[in-house]
């Protein structure tokens, strides 16, 4: 497989000015006739160019004309993924019948079966395994689709924008036309046609026009829709408010489907969405997964501006539409729930697995220059580094500005697929700013590093701050250019108070641009203490040699929210990380007492919000420790994590029952931001006093699994006796939970995950058992991601095990996707890929597993880009 570069960006030769397009579907293959009206594009300056059309291998061409006569295969080429016609005239109609077989579609891209339904991922390159077309994103065109089948099996047909007729065919079969008035690209297309049932509700947009709303599922479901309804209503009100952002159709539809690649996707008037993004309720859908809901709905929502009224020119520009809409759906969170939890959570999920990715072999710019299958391209670089450039934008900018900037962006590029850089040159034009040396943040990639130390001159009052920025090598680029970073900064006095800062605040943003600078702050009578990234900034890492005192002092007193939780971060980690150093299995450790009184002040506190308690009392994931290790030590920092919460749960015994009684309230369930701060507070209390492993615990966490009304409250017990020494209650409550829940699919993945990140002995024979239950479809990416994925990510002391079984079982799990789901088994390799941060004994073994993926035979572009990038 050839890489395709980003500088070979050529304009289409041609222009699209309509796409007709009739399904014919059935159970063993579906016709596609497609009707492609066609002009030569004016900005192409190349005399009598080819016409080039993408068609995956699968896709059988059954005829083909061009203004009605027939073509042989003497008048085109079809070779790879083109098929070519060396000059056709200057405007013509193409047809072309194609035969294709959604049955059997195993990879769930293009045109697939999702148990008894028909649906359609097209994003990034999958409308070529439907028919040939232009399948890139700056060839944009009028649809108009007929999907025409069964009438029993599929009574609901649905496809882009608005109905406009519908009738019956022979055979019990019936068809609906749909018309979406808006030119768009390939990818945005789509198509569903099931038995589904639907809720509906409408929307009035700030001018005054009536949006009808439905959320189609499968009637078993049709209890868990109202959350996403709710949360859509909210998301099309916000982006009015916010950004002055209407939505454009008369009808907006959500489809969920059980077999699905990613989360959901943004298809034009048609979103299809796993079904874990958008089904809740109470009984089977925990907190977390009900702001997911939140998100992802408020997410392909706000794509409807940022991504389908303005899309991308190529797929290099991925991040001009997600970096952007993941700023907005963050932000639309933090509005509907608590701001610095929201930040915290982000923030999190960034520096432990977006900073590993940016370490890693496959790391890229939020712009990249090239790849191999773009598919695996959609990062958390892309995604969640792409919203801190956003991010950051606004920070420089300022939020009125930043506005400006972006209604200036909508309007200029309405209708058109563009580039980062239109989006940069918007902002800039709008504000008057100068982003040059900013924009180095979308093609350079790696985690910058910002070393901070200071100086304080008591004779002149004078304290300085001196700031030296670096930036790792990445793949392909050795060295960096200064980076423009906003660093968002307060100082302390002694008393904890905030000092009044040059610009008249308690917060300034330090403009960083060079690779060492110093600012000085004047009229300081002591050496305060600095509170540096606040808000989290910039996503770089930051390094200021703190003393554990002074973080206890900023936990109490910054009143930067995210600093605060962050000083908590920074005292456990900075113990941890001592404590991971110096292990030794048979050494006894040592607990600094200061981590205990410090979370011992944070239980006693009064008025604190309980979630960013529960924030704050929350160990640094094995995940974080790992990302902050030179070289992983995966049985180390297993056991040091183990300790210090078992050593914080001694000390303070008393105080976690006491906080767990207070917060579990006999009151019904509510997915609101208090409900789910107070219930997070009360299992963080419940994981500390379980690992204490005593019979009291026990039967607590026994107690709330029997009377829970909620998955939240009853899967925390679960898993809390599931995990533990207690093996015949784990046996006898993951049964139960089993029996009660078999019948609902997102549950059993609760359990299947469970089970799979279950640390006990025997970890990996538990999960190839799982893989033989009635539960698990090897088809289904959320069962492959419930039990695959979960215990390679989340079950760290099995996957690494040292006689190397662990990833044995990875790689004959990737060899198997390979062929089967490309996308899913990519994917799924990242643990391997990341094999340079482990002892040489794992490197070895992991190592050879990646070759034996890369021998095993004809791997798919997917697979190969990822192993061949591992193993430089
Ligand atoms: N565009 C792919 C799914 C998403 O990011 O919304
Ligand atoms: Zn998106």
């Amino acid at each position: 497989p050839k890489a395709i570069y980003l500088k070979d960006y050529k304009v289409p030769a041609y222009l699209f000015e309509s796409t007709d397009l009739r399904f014919e579907l059935f159970e063993d293959e579906a016709l596609v006739h497609a009707e492609l009206v066609i002009t030569r594009n004016p900005a192409c300056t190349a005399s009598a160019p080819a016409l080039e059309l993408h068609g995956h291998e699968s896709v059988e061409l059954v005829s083909l004309s061009l203004d009605g006569r027939a073509l042989t295969d003497n008048d085109y080429v079809r070779e790879g993924e083109m098929l070519t016609i060396a000059t056709p005239p200057e405007r013509f109609c193409l047809t072309s019948t194609t035969r294709i077989h959604p049955e059997s579609n195993t990879a769930l891209e293009g045109l697939y079966k999702s148990g008894g339904m028909f649906c359609t991922q097209c994003e990034a390159e999958g409308f070529r395994r439907i028919t040939f077309f232009p399948d890139r994103p700056d060839v944009m065109s009028v649809f108009r689709t007929t999907v025409e089948a069964d009438k029993t099996r599929y009574p609901e047909l649905l496809s882009n924008g608005n109905p406009v007729a519908r009738g019956l065919a022979d055979n019990n079969r019936h068809w609906v036309t749909w018309e979406d008035p808006f030119p768009k690209p390939a990818y945005l297309f789509a198509l569903v046609a099931g038995d589904l049932q639907h809720i509906e509700d409408r929307f009035v947009t700030m001018s005054g026009r009536n949006v009808t709303l439905k959320i189609f599922a499968e009637e078993k479901d049709l209890d868990k829709l109202d959350y996403a309804m709710t949360s859509l209503k909210n998301a099309m009100k916000w982006d009015e408010e916010t950004y002055g952002r209407e939505y454009d159709l008369d009808i907006y539809m959500i489809v969920a489907v059980d077999f699905f690649n990613m989360g959901a996707m943004e298809n034009k008037g048609l979103n299809i969405f796993n079904t874990s993004c958008v089904l809740a309720n109470a009984a089977t859908t925990t907190d977390s997964g009900f702001q997911r809901v939140e998100a992802v709905v408020a997410h392909e929502y706000f794509h409807n501006w940022s991504g389908n009224r303005v899309t991308c020119r190529d797929w290099f520009q991925l991040s001009l539409k997600e970096g952007f809409t993941v700023f907005r759906d963050a932000e639309f969170s933090a509005d509907m729930n608590s701001r610095t939890v929201k930040r915290v959570e982000d923030v999190s999920l960034l520096r432990t697995a977006q900073f590993a990715e940016d370490a890693g072999p496959m790391a890229h710019p939020i712009r990249p220059e090239s790849f191999i299958e773009i598919s695996n391209f959609y990062t958390l670089t892309i995604y969640e580094k792409g919203a801190e450039v956003v991010r950051m934008v606004r920070t420089l900018l300022g939020e009125a500005l930043f506005r400006k900037g972006s209604d200036l962006y909508f309007e200029r590029h309405d209708g058109q697929a563009v580039t980062t850089e239109d989006f940069i040159l918007a902002m800039e034009d709008a504000s008057g700013q100068d982003l040059s040396q900013f924009r180095a943040w979308y093609h350079q990639a790696g985690t910058p590093e910002l070393h901070v130390s200071d100086q304080f001159d008591a004779a002149a009052g004078e304290y300085k701050l001196t700031v030296k920025q670096s930036c790792p090598p990445s793949p392909g680029q050795e060295k960096k250019s200064a980076f423009h970073i906003p660093l968002a900064m307060g100082l302390l006095n002694e008393k904890g108070e905030e000092v009044e800062l040059p610009n008249g605040e308690t917060t300034q943003i330090l403009n960083v641009t060079e690779f060492e600078q110093t600012f000085i702050f004047s009229g300081l009578s002591t050496k305060p203490v600095p509170s540096l990234l606040r808000g989290f900034s910039a996503p770089v890492k930051l390094f200021y040699p703190y003393q554990r005192d002074e973080l206890m002092f900023l936990m109490a007193h910054d009143s930067d929210g995210f600093c605060r939780w962050d000083a908590a971060q920074k005292l456990a980690v900075d113990i941890m990380q001592a404590l991971i150093a110096d292990y030794h299995p048979d050494k006894a450790m040592v607990l600094d007492g200061r981590l205990v009184s410090a979370f011992r002040s944070v239980l006693d506190a009064e008025g604190l919000d309980k979630a960013m308690v529960s924030k704050v009392l929350t160990l640094p994931s094995e995940a974080y420790l790992s990302e902050l290790s030179d070289c992983v030590d995966v049985d180390a920092i297993d056991a040091v994590r183990k300790f210090v919460r078992h050593s914080i749960a001694v000390q303070l015994e008393d105080r976690l029952r006491a906080v767990y009684q207070e917060n579990d309230l006999d009151i019904a369930y509510s997915p609101d931001a208090d409900s789910v701060a107070r219930r997070s507070l009360k299992n963080l209390c419940l994981s500390y006093l379980m690992s204490l492993e005593t019979e009291a615990s026990l039967q607590l966490a026994k107690a709330q699994y029997e009377k829970a009304d909620n998955m939240t409250d009853m899967q925390v017990a679960l898993v809390l006796v599931a995990h533990s020494s207690f093996r015949s209650d784990a046996k006898a409550l993951l049964a139960d939970f089993y029996q009660r829940w078999s019948g609902e699919s997102l549950v059993v993945n609760l359990w299947l995950s469970i089970q799979a990140s279950d640390p006990n002995e025997g970890a990996l024979s538990r999960v190839l058992e799982l893989m033989q239950h009635p539960a698990f479809d090897g088809k289904n990416p959320n069962k492959l991601r419930s039990v695959i994925s979960v215990f390679c990510a989340q079950n760290s002391t099995h996957f690494h095990a040292l006689d190397g079984s662990g990833y044995r079982f990875l790689a004959d799990r990737i060899i198997e996707l390979n062929s089967q789901n490309p996308q899913i088994a990519a994917r799924m390799l990242t643990p391997l890929t990341r094999w340079k941060k482990f002892s040489a004994a794992r490197q070895a073994l992991m190592k050879a597993e990646l070759e034996r993926i890369r021998e095993s035979g004809d791997l798919s572009k997917d697979v190969f880009e990822v192993v061949s990038k591992s193993l430089v």
